[in-house]
């Protein structure tokens, strides 16, 4: 009886009852008059998980008995976000769940504040991570996704006087009921040492590599549900663990406590995510966990997941393993590694095989972002990995010096060894030279890719290049996190845009039907009252009512200038307080805030105090009669997202052209009905396109402009002394008039506007204000501008990530959908 598949409960409200009570009792030990909010909150993910296993059990045994390839998706970060609505939704378990607790006295929704979010990411990156496996299990692609069980996911973000404070995300501390833990399933990695040369029975010249130190692969397993479809997939995060030689020193020894430290030092790989999401600072720590994870990963999919007669020569019809960013790129010497070292394959049959098991997607365009790892730290850390690095270099050399004779200057530029500030390891162009396909995340990006920053590389390979635009899974962003506006769709167009968002286009028809206009209306004031009391109830902020609802929310960067928006906010302040503006005549509006800075990062930290210090001032001053309001949140994360993004009005993408890769924000919010206020960069170039210039504000210079100005020279002080509304927000800023007084405080921020403005944020000054005008006059016309917001979601739908998937699998993967 056990040898067969187990089956799932019965989806009635009674077996709900009956699963829920057993996990409670047995499973938290606890009678249900007795149990804590957050046993509850255990027990019920914990029945949820045992409905989602069968079907797991079962998606893992299909796959096996087919051979066919699969992706494995390699990411430092997952951010996932809540689990619970998730799952639920995706076993169309919700009423059910919600009428089962119902009759034991308890209510879902109180359920649902309890969980915390698996923070496990810094923004984009690992936000698009979780939608593309949730993609991927919806289409029934064969997927396994691997990454970091982080033990402290981003900090928490609290301010205190306005300033950033950091806190660490302790989020397993209440137990996490959605992982599967396997500790007896160790998988071995190491480090350091040194390598040995030997010649084998066979008489070839063969390398061992001694080991310095080693840690343990601890695997957790999560499920990734696709919606309503029986498929689930799995992602599988790696902890760390101290060898039993660790234990065996404490013996030998005899220094116990020491012992137990060393210990602590190999735990310490999985211990912390770090927080910086794009000037990589070359820490040994960092490169640790990139190691270890992709170790694990690829042992754990040649070990684990293959028949045991396995060849490794059949790899490349079994996999291919999608490189999201550099972080992950430590792989493709680890994959020549096993093979030549382990497998005992020749090099050029090594490398052949390496070549088409790797695809890599860059996320940036910013230089600094680039990562580079010092060649000192490669040696010391992973010292056979820099030997194959090397060879690996070598051969790509000979190619390039073979296409471009006498070119040497070209072969320095393209080398995956570069050599200044000191030596080291480009792992954008080693993962460039070892990948089937390189893509950028947006269609300017990918083209910015090819023309400037891989341009060699391009030219080289011209085919290796390809575009996949990013995407948002419509689960999470409309369908859980705007159930109003998911009523509405649904009664007029049917269920199936869940799963085929293309069909959204069929709600075209209604921007121009009144009645529907009123209902969309009423949507989103449905959704501004559901966020008045979130702010409310989490952070202690009351929003006025009736307002526009300005939103920027997304990582503090220069790049993206936030900078451009507190301009913006305070040239209205400066104008109304000055009597230049009467404020009857401004939009009412509330601008919100959400962004974490790195701790490290100095200028956004700044930023972030003058933030909270002129929504201070402005929230209170009487003399803008309650038309501008100002609230920025703490802590912005992926719950806050969900809430927040249903009720905006204007979303805030306004980068410098050419900075920003692609942004996925972007596409949350016209999938939610709000109108765009942005530059064109990244995706918004796409958006733009698709909407129509009548339903998006574009402001600013395109990215040729911007280039054009560079190499002219850019003069920030030039706009400062020509604009008098800029001048004197400026000045008002400088003038301490936010800060209580003090001058210091915003010094950073002005002194670097004035002398330097990398970010051109006040050549597109005038152009932004320009460009609010549109808006607030736009607003004035709320049909119109129900119009423009219909059509926004009704030509939004090539944004989920399910067409990402599509095109990944079409352009790169080649891997087959259903299971
Ligand atoms: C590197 C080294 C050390 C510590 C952290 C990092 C690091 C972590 C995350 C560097 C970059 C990271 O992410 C970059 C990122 O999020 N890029 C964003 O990717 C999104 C998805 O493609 C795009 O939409 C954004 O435009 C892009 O900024």
């Amino acid at each position: 009886l056990a040898r067969g598949p187990v089956a799932s409960p019965p989806h009635s409200v009674d077996a709900f009852v009956k699963e829920f009570l057993r996990e409670l009792n047995y499973g938290q030990g606890v009678p249900l008059s007795r149990s804590s909010l957050n046993d509850q909150y255990l027990a019920l993910a914990r029945t949820v998980r045992g409905y989602l296993t069968a079907r797991w059990l079962e998606t893992a045994r299909k796959r096996r008995s087919h051979t066919e390839r699969a992706v494995g998706y390699l990411s430092a970060e997952y951010l996932l976000g809540r689990q619970l609505d998730n799952a639920l939704l995706a076993t169309d378990l919700t009423q059910i769940a919600e009428d089962a607790l119902h009759a034991c006295g308890i209510e879902l929704d109180a359920l649902r504040q309890v969980e915390v979010e698996p923070g496990l990411g810094n923004g984009g990156l690992g936000r698009l991570a979780a939608c593309f496996i949730d993609s991927m299990a919806t289409m029934g692609a064969p997927c396994i996704g691997y990454g970091l069980r982080y033990e402290y996911g981003i900090f928490k973000q609290t301010f205190v006087d306005g300033r950033q404070i950091e806190i660490p995300d302790n989020w397993l501390s209440m137990g996490d009921p959605w992982e599967i833990a396997h500790p007896e399933m160790e998988v071995p990695v190491h480090f350091g040492g040194h390598t040995e040369r030997y010649v084998d029975e066979a008489g070839r010249d063969r390398v061992k590599w001694i080991h310095g130190w080693d840690v343990l692969g601890i695997r957790y397993n999560y499920m990734v549900p696709g919606y309503q479809n029986g498929v689930v997939n799995t992602l599988r995060l790696w902890r760390a663990r101290a060898t039993r030689a660790f234990d065996l020193d404490i013996f030998n020894a005899g220094d116990y406590a020491q012992a137990v430290r060393s210990q602590t030092f190999a735990e310490n790989i999985s211990k912390v995510l770090y927080p910086e999401d794009s000037t990589p600072q070359g820490k040994e720590l960092r490169l640790q966990q990139q190691y270890f994870f992709v170790a694990c990963s690829l042992y754990d999919f040649i070990k684990h997941t293959q028949p045991t007669d396995f060849d490794v020569r059949d790899l490349p019809e079994r996999i291919i393993f999608q490189l999201n960013d550099t972080h992950p790129v430590i792989a493709i010497p680890e994959l020549m590694r096993l093979l030549v070292d382990d497998y005992g394959l020749e090099w050029e049959d090594a490398w052949g095989i390496t070549r088409q098991c790797f695809a890599y997607t860059c996320h940036t365009l910013l230089p600094e972002a680039l990562e580079v790892w010092p060649v000192s730290l490669m040696e010391r850390l992973l010292p056979r990995h820099m030997e194959i690095i090397y060879r690996i270099n070598e051969g790509f050399l000979d190619e390039v010096r073979e296409a471009y004779p006498g070119d040497e200057l070209r072969v320095r530029r393209m080398s995956i060894i570069g050599d200044h500030p000191e030596r080291s390891v480009r792992m954008a162009h080693l993962a460039t030279v070892a990948s089937v396909k390189v893509n950028g995340v947006a269609e300017l990006h990918s083209q910015l890719l090819r023309d400037k920053v891989l341009n060699d590389f391009a030219e080289l390979w011209p085919d290796k290049f390809t575009n996949v635009t990013n995407g948002v899974t419509p689960r999470r962003f409309v369908r859980q996190a705007n159930p109003y506006l998911s009523k509405l769709i649904t009664d007029t167009i049917g269920v199936g845009w869940v799963a085929n968002l293309d069909r959204l286009e069929e709600l075209e028809v209604y921007a121009e039907d009144e009645d529907f206009r009123e209902k969309f209306r009423a949507v989103k004031a449905a959704n501004k009252e559901r966020i008045t009391r979130v702010l409310q109830r989490r952070d202690g902020i009351a929003l006025p009512e009736g307002h526009l609802l300005d939103v920027m929310v997304k990582r503090l960067h220069e790049y993206k200038r936030q900078s451009l928006k507190l301009l913006h906010i305070v040239t209205l302040y400066d104008g109304i307080i000055s009597g230049r503006l009467d404020p009857a005549s401004v939009t009412p509006r509330t601008v919100v805030f959400g962004a974490k800075a790195a701790p490290g990062y100095r200028m956004a930290k700044e930023t972030i105090y003058l933030i909270n210090s002129a929504a201070t001032v402005i929230n209170a001053d009487p003399r803008v009669e309650g038309r501008l309001f100002m609230a920025f949140p703490a802590n912005y994360n992926v719950t806050l997202a969900e809430r927040l993004i249903p009720a905006a009005d204007l979303s805030e993408q306004i980068s410098l052209a050419g900075k920003e890769a692609s942004g996925t924000g972007n596409m949350k919010f016209a999938l939610n009905g709000a109108l765009t206020i942005g530059t064109d960069d990244g995706a918004n170039v796409e958006i733009r396109r698709l909407v129509g210039d009548d339903n998006f504000f574009l402001f600013g210079m395109d990215e040729p402009q911007v280039a054009e100005l560079q190499a002219r020279g850019y003069r920030p002080a030039d706009y400062y002394e020509t604009n008098e509304n800029l001048r004197s927000a400026i000045n008002l800023i400088a003038s301490g008039h936010f800060t209580g007084g003090d001058r210091d405080a915003a010094g950073l921020f002005v002194g670097d506007l004035l002398s330097n403005d990398a970010f051109l944020a006040l050549a597109d000054y005038q152009s932004y204000m320009d460009a609010q005008a549109r808006v607030e006059a736009y607003y004035a016309d709320q049909e119109a501008w129900t119009k423009s917001a219909i059509l926004n979601v009704a030509r939004s739908g090539y944004f989920s990530s399910d067409r990402s998937m599509r095109d990944y699998i079409d352009r790169i993967w080649h891997v087959k959908t259903g299971v």
